[in-house]
């Protein structure tokens, strides 16, 4: 079979192998601006876009993807010899897969190539709306202060160089600051990442930023910028290697960076966009006027799910999640975790069929052929402990509620956090506070209390006394017995106590 590589201009030739975009990309405006674009941007909101761009008469919401960061540059080179185009490959649960590739992407910068570039885009009239996969820890919330953290190295960069920014916070800053200017009008900036009330979070961080750099700009930004709360879900692993060559193989399609990822998807956010947008509504995601239930829910089942499966298997030895989660032990472990620690603390989920959704996570994890990788599961844990998991803690310490399995969770990522799994063999662990960590998981093997004092992440929960507790003996339990045979020990004692 010839093989093409993916460009425009191939398009026709591959479109004999796997389906293409059937609209006229030179005609789209570019009504988006995306920071952030990850395997989870591109299997997510470019693919709704992409879906609704199928309709030949919208031609207002093409995307200009913005690589952030410096180690972004092969995913810019990439997109840049595509043309913007690359292959979604959606791996059912039968083992099929559906490739198509994806044209919604129409622009693509590099910041630290060219800051002011991207700042313009931002400011451009046609830019209705600024979205964000920035992930977790990019918000620069300080769960210790419960604030912005003004002593992050880039933010006090930002401050000083306002022409050059490093993080999203100066790029916004400068942005609104020109529409501001030149008399535009303001925009929507929607976050896509895994935040409860992601919209209020991003809305308070940048403004507390712009407090400090901007101080004129604040009134406008709370008259002419909307931040809507949205949920976002879509299992997406790294691509591999393996994923390139069978691309190659099955269709002859020489894509340096297709992204893989599970056939569900969600969509779901609050309609609060003050200069328009797509109708999102007509290829899936839903809008409603509160998406809080919606987030809080899958924050605490899937995402923090996700934890537990990773960090419980990575200490096990296994290296993907379906591994994990085909483990009946910790199977059962997750389960019990959804069932007795969290549902009771998720409120009101009016319209939601709970068991059906949890049921249904059990499955998409356990797809065999999507091979989610713990490695990327546990990465940046320190970000997502305090989001996933924590919430539920501390909704059940105030009604002296079960915390037990999170305060195992949090014991296992104690130990995890020494760098070896149960076999001795060496964890691959990447995370923005991997120094603390690895000081504080070190201390804990004298004093296990010493890991929750990392107070950003921990907060105060280092004073309250029955999760302090439960915390101290699940470690010393999986210290002693390993996590397989404590898992075991748990679920029996709450199966013979129903
Ligand atoms: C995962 C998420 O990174 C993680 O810990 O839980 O990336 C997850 O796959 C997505 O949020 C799914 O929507």
């Amino acid at each position: 079979m010839k093989n093409y590589k993916l460009n425009s201009e191939n398009l026709s030739a591959i479109s004999e192998r796997i389906s293409i975009p059937k609209y006229d990309r030179s005609k789209l405006k570019t009504g988006i601006v995306h920071v952030g674009i990850g395997g989870f941007h591109r299997a997510h909101e470019a693919f709704y876009t992409d879906q609704l761009l199928h309709n030949q008469n919208i031609t207002d919401w093409g995307i200009c993807g913005v690589a952030l960061l410096d180690f972004d540059t092969k995913i810019y080179n990439t997109l840049k010899e595509q043309d913007g185009l690359y292959t979604l490959i959606i791996k059912e649960l039968d083992g099929t897969h559906k490739k198509q590739v994806i044209g919604s992407i129409v622009e693509y910068l590099f910041a630290p190539e060219d800051p002011i570039k991207v700042i313009e885009k931002m400011a451009s009239p046609e830019v209705k709306i600024i979205t964000l996969t920035i992930t977790e820890g990019g918000y620069n919330y300080n769960e210790a202060t419960k604030d912005f953290d003004f002593n992050n190295s880039l933010i006090k960069h930002d401050l000083k160089n306002i022409f050059t920014p490093k993080t999203i916070f100066g790029y916004l800053t400068q942005a609104l600051k020109l529409r501001k200017e030149r008399g535009l009008k303001g925009c929507t900036i929607q976050s896509c990442d895994n935040i409860q009330g992601n919209g209020h979070m991003t809305k308070r961080m940048l403004l507390s930023y712009v407090k400090i750099a901007e101080p004129n700009l604040v009134k406008w930004i709370e008259t002419n910028v909307s931040f809507p709360n949205a949920m976002v879900d879509r299992i997406t692993p790294a691509t591999s290697e393996s994923d390139i060559l069978m691309l190659k193989e099955t269709s002859g399609v020489d894509d340096a960076w297709p992204v893989v990822c599970e056939p569900f998807r969600q969509w779901v956010i609050e309609d609060d966009f003050i200069e328009g947008r797509p109708a999102w509504e007509t290829v899936g995601a839903q809008f409603v006027a509160n998406v809080e239930p919606y987030e809080k829910m899958k924050l605490s089942l899937l995402n923090a799910g996700h934890s537990v499966l990773g960090i419980l298997g990575a200490l096990i030895g296994y290296s993907t999640i379906d591994e994990a989660v085909h483990n009946e032990n910790i199977k059962t472990f997750l389960n019990n975790y959804m069932n007795i620690e969290v549902t009771p603390v998720l409120g009101d989920l009016e319209g939601i069929n709970l068991s059906e959704y949890k049921t249904s996570l059990l499955e998409r994890f356990g797809n065999m052929n999507i091979k989610d990788q713990i490695d990327r599961i546990c990465s940046e844990s320190s970000a997502k402990f305090p989001i996933f998991i924590l919430p539920t803690v501390n909704s059940q310490l105030k009604k002296n509620g079960s915390i037990k399995m999170a305060a195992f969770m949090v014991a296992a990522w104690a130990i995890y956090s020494l760098g070896k799994d149960e076999n001795g063999k060496v964890l691959n662990i990447k995370d923005a506070l991997k120094l603390i960590l690895d000081i504080k998981a070190n201390a804990a093997k004298e004093n296990p209390k010493a890991f929750l004092e990392i107070d950003s992440i921990f907060g105060n929960l280092i004073d309250a006394t029955p999760f302090v507790d439960a915390y101290t003996s699940a470690y010393k339990n999986i210290t002693t017995n390993g996590v397989e045979k404590c898992v075991i020990e748990m679920n029996n004692n709450l199966a013979n106590n129903n």
